[in-house]
């Protein structure tokens, strides 16, 4: 075995390293800890800039490790100052006697994993290589200051000053000619201490930003109350909260109020003078451009009622990106600086810096002089701290080359090819998007208490493996795609470095969630990773989050509705049982038009429901059959989802009530598909429809009264079909697919319901009849062309799959879309669920595509 020097190599010591070099003296690892800085702090030790401060309040951005602190430090703000946070450090430090551990002005240059010795070597700016078994980056996510993009910078001979590297004696710009270039947080902090100070001051201004006043003053007396009466509650929130800070989640969505009473609500949120208090005042501000667009014009309304001169104001109100996508900003005065008269704003799109020059800077078809010149441009965030160490792991592929395409990482704690390496806040972990306090604590405890595992069951090495890695890439990849964050050139997107891949580099599907991801993994026996020591292994491979993002969360609120069980229940209150949930969806996008009328059925009239597109008809028009398992639902039932696809697909949607079990079992159903399908045929014209052009559709139950209809159409010279849509049909009554037993029980439809359809609506013997069981048919040669979606977690699932096997074996035109991380009920949760609508897209697409 290989002689270790000592256990963890651990790099950074800001709150992150200082709190692991604890854990690692408490637990008995042998350490070093080493700091480029020559003192503790980490970001708080480098951003010195004028009005530099935390925007999360001292009640939340403090350790909750050691409960002694909360009495021995007073906070004296509300928003703490960068100086004070500094001294937090300094003073949690030597009470733990952190100093006498840590090696300051010591730079990790480069590592490599030697994968005979299982240990990592790493080479410091000493000159020194230490062997360590386990290697920690808590190097912090914007700790690598933007190199500058900008021409000429090197040639100006007045002052140069970084906001992340500001001078620690301070700076007196008193009768200077400033530049400050770049108004992110760090320049909208330090802009009005700037402005105060200097003679003349020119802003250079690329992306206006969001921000909102701190109201900076006491500790909020709430939070304060809360903290003491019960701080182990509150802590508790925190954790599992979505950014880290105790908060009511919102039910609101700021499209079901009018704009008055939006403003009013956002205007309570801005009085908080918290960060996060505006992004959480709707439900749908982070995953709806228009929800979004009622929160960006309140803050725009707010810029121009401090900013005096129009075009000013309406230079500095962001228009391109959407509210919180770029990373917010509270300030203390900064809409107010640009009244004063001797600053002023240059917009770098209309008038682009030319070049930085010896004397100050050229832009549009100006030229200025400087004394001094602020970049406030940022960071290479995230990634840059990590990668600009040459870390190889194994067969010497390094990190940098790994994640040329973006970050891969397993948790945004581990990477696949890099054992026993740890980071601390990594890519793919909440780390930017939460209070970042709770994110390091938590990654703390999860590798102190990691390396005690290993250490206690003989493992010297811990990997992720493959698939553990691509699920989370791929799960990852699901929360963004259902927040509008992208369409934002943000740091948290790559887009302000120059060459930088554009994926979203935080996690965003919350801090609560993801601690729970953590915490499910080490439950399951590490799930996803592999542990060994020489010949002794341990993997238990698998996945994570699986189920997508919305869906999640959509189950979990369901969860604590504690519904009663609807087979428990009688046909009866079933059916007003589902018709009081159905009253509580958003109701869809608008069409041309809706009718209710009655059609002939097999055995007297049914009702129906129209919806007609807005465009000139004739449309073609699909006879649609509503979900319920026979028994509840109606023409009106699916209601979201037949206006979906009328207006996505241009196609008239006839919705019908075929008659329901168990007053009029199996094959009543059928047989009022068949009778609907024959008088919509006969009657299209006079419904504004094409006779030519109709299909069938449906979902669940009524996926099977679709499928079913279309084979009796093509047995019995019925209307030719121009095709069949289907949407986790029910094809089969033996209910003998793994899926019922996989998805038997967490996913609303459960195998338990789906037994209860089946006995009300047909008997065993009944369930073999093809009328009852399409997949059964004799042949499936003849069908129209059809498409199919599955959903990867619905008990159904894999009678729908050999349903669209089955067809394609028959020679029938199969579009078989597998929906992967869905429920039986999600695809139809229109306005609700957004991971569902590309699905439907693709539905709607598949229909236009019937009848061309
Ligand atoms: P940010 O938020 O990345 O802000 C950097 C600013 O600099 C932003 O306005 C950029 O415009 C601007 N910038 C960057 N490069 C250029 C060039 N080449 N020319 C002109 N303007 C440029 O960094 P901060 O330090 O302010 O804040 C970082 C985080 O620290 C903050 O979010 C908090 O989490 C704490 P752009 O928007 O890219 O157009």
């Amino acid at each position: 075995m290989a002689q270790s020097d000592v256990d963890v190599v651990v790099v950074g010591a800001g709150f992150a390293g200082m709190y692991l070099l604890h854990e690692l003296r408490k637990t008995g690892f042998s350490y070093r800890v080493l700091e480029a800085g020559d003192d503790v702090g980490g970001t708080w030790y480098w951003n010195r800039y004028p009005g530099a401060r935390c925007d999360i309040a001292t009640t939340d951005y403090q350790y909750s490790w050691d409960p002694e602190l909360h009495d021995q430090w007073q906070w004296s703000e509300k928003h703490a100052a960068q100086p004070e946070i500094l001294r937090y450090a300094q003073f949690v430090a030597k009470k733990h006697d952190l100093y006498s551990g840590i090696e300051f002005n010591t730079r990790v240059d480069g590592a490599e994993w030697n994968e005979v010795a299982k240990r990592w070597s790493i080479h410091t700016s000493t000159g020194e290589t230490i062997i360590c078994q386990h290697y920690v980056m808590a190097t912090g996510c914007l700790s690598v200051p933007k190199e500058p993009d900008i021409a000429g910078t090197e040639k100006f001979t007045g002052n140069v000053y970084v906001t992340g590297r500001w001078p620690h004696e301070g700076v007196d710009f008193t009768g200077k000619r400033v530049a400050v270039i770049g108004t992110g947080s760090s320049g909208i902090q330090s802009i009005p201490h700037i402005a105060d100070q200097a003679k003349e001051l020119v802003i250079f201004q690329r992306t206006p930003n969001f921000s909102m006043p701190a109201f900076n003053g006491p500790a909020p007396q709430y939070r304060v109350e809360r903290l003491k009466a019960d701080r182990a509650t509150y802590e508790h929130e925190a954790r599992y909260s979505g950014t880290g800070v105790p908060l009511e989640d919102s039910t609101v969505s700021a499209l079901s109020v009018t704009q008055e009473e939006a403003f009013a609500m956002l205007e309570e949120a801005w009085q908080k003078g918290e960060l996060l208090s505006l992004g959480n005042t709707f439900m749908d501000s982070a995953i709806n451009r228009k929800a979004n667009d009622v929160v960006a014009e309140f803050m725009r309304m707010k810029v121009r009622s401090v900013v005096k001169d129009p075009e000013v104001a309406e230079l500095l109100s962001p228009y391109k990106h959407g509210y919180g996508t770029k990373r917010p900003c509270m300030d203390t005065g900064y809409f107010e600086t640009f009244n004063k008269p001797h600053v002023r704003l240059v917009d770098l799109n209309t008038q682009p810096i030319r070049s930085i020059t010896e004397t100050g800077i050229d832009f549009g078809k100006e030229s200025m002089e400087f004394d001094a010149i602020v970049y406030a441009t940022g960071f290479d965030a995230m990634t840059g701290a990590i990668v600009n160490v040459d870390i190889a792991g194994k067969d010497g592929v390094t990190l940098k080359n790994k994640w040329e395409n973006g970050p891969l990482t397993y948790l945004g704690l581990t990477s696949v090819g890099f054992p026993n390496l740890y980071m601390i806040t990594g890519p793919g972990s909440p780390s930017v998007l939460s209070n970042m306090m709770v994110s390091i604590e938590q990654h703390v405890d999860w590798i102190r208490d990691t390396l005690v595992h290993m250490r206690e069951q003989g493992f010297e090495t811990i990997e992720p493996t493959p698939l553990a890695e691509e699920g989370w890439r791929v799960h990852c990849t699901d929360c963004a795609d259902i927040t509008i964050f992208q369409e934002a050139n943000s740091w948290y997107m790559g887009a302000n470095v120059p060459g930088k891949p554009r994926v979203m580099f935080p996690y965003i599907g919350g801090v609560g969630r993801y601690r729970m991801a953590c915490e499910e993994v080490v439950a399951k026996g590490y799930l996803g990773f592999e542990l060994g020591s020489g010949d002794k292994k341990q993997c238990n491979d698998g996945l994570v989050r699986e189920v997508q993002p919305d869906v999640d969360m959509v189950l979990d609120f369901i969860s604590t509705l504690n519904l009663p069980a609807m087979e428990t229940m009688s046909p009866t209150e079933a059916r007003a049982f589902s018709e009081a949930s159905s009253a509580m969806r958003p109701s869809g996008p608008e069409v041309g038009e809706i009718t209710d009328g009655v059609l002939q059925g097999a055995d007297g009239n049914l009702e129906y429901r129209l919806y007609r597109p807005a465009t000139p008809g004739p449309h073609p028009i699909a006879v649609y059959f509503h979900g319920g398992g026979w028994v509840f639902g109606s023409h009106t039932s699916d209601d979201p989802l037949c206006r979906d696809l009328c207006a996505q697909s241009n196609t008239l949607i006839v919705s019908v009530n075929y008659r329901h079990a168990p007053e009029a079992p199996f094959p009543a159903a059928a047989e009022d598909g068949f009778a609907a399908v024959k008088w919509v045929h006969a009657n299209a014209a006079a419904l504004g429809g094409i006779p030519e052009k109709i299909a069938v559709a449906g979902w669940s139950a009524g996926g099977n009264v679709a499928a079913v209809t279309a084979q009796m159409a093509r047995d019995t010279g019925g209307p030719q079909l121009s095709g069949q849509l289907l949407l986790c049909p029910v094809t089969d009554g033996s209910q003998q697919h793994a899926s019922h037993r996989e998805n038997g029980e967490r996913f609303i439809l459960t195998k338990s319901l789906m037994e209860w359809f089946w006995n009300h609506y047909a008997t065993p013997d009944q369930r073999k009849n093809p009328q009852a069981s399409p997949l059964l048919a004799a042949s499936l040669a003849g069908l129209p062309p059809t498409m199919l979606v599955t959903c990867q977690f619905d008990p159904l699932r894999d009678e729908g799959n050999a349903y669209a096997r089955a067809l394609m074996q028959a020679g029938v035109q199969v579009e078989h879309v597998e929906a992967r991380g869905h429920i039986h009920t999600s695809i139809t949760m229109v306005d609700m669920l957004p991971s569902g609508a590309p699905h439907r897209r693709e539905m709607a697409r598949a229909l236009r595509g019937f009848f061309n």
